[in-house]
């Protein structure tokens, strides 16, 4: 008899220690939506038929060909790097600081050589 006593002590004690536990817990999930938000940023994009290579990105990743069907691609960064499209069509070296034009032919995707990790996607108007 004096079992069950010890067990209903036992539980009670489980259930004081998840209690005083719970102020500990992480605070309310509210403060997302006080995220401030970027406004669109799908069209801050840049200009079309701009592509610009920084830091082992292409900016903007999904870029406009110009209206001509060109495009210009400046490498900023600090490395070689390639502008390839990926099926082939077209394949620029930039050295650091190189600016190449390139007649788009077809749209699609496209990456860095050296990086593979670099990718976007041009796309005409
Ligand atoms: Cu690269």
């Amino acid at each position: 008899m004096h079992r069950h006593l010890v067990i209903a002590a036992a539980l009670l004690a489980l259930v004081g220690a998840g209690c005083s536990s719970d102020p500990s817990s992480e605070p309310a999930a509210g403060t997302t939506t006080s995220e401030p938000g970027e406004t669109t940023s799908t069209q801050a994009g840049g200009e079309p038929g701009a592509l610009v290579i920084v830091d082992f990105a292409f900016e903007p990743p999904d870029v406009l060909a110009g209206e001509d069907g060109t495009l210009t691609i400046t490498n900023e960064g600090d490395t070689d790097h390639t502008f390839t499209m990926n099926d082939g069509s077209i394949d620029e070296d930039l050295a650091p600081g190189a600016t190449v034009d390139v007649a788009i032919g077809e749209t699609g995707g496209f990456h860095c050589e050296i990086h593979p990790s670099m990718t976007g996607t041009v796309e005409s108007e």
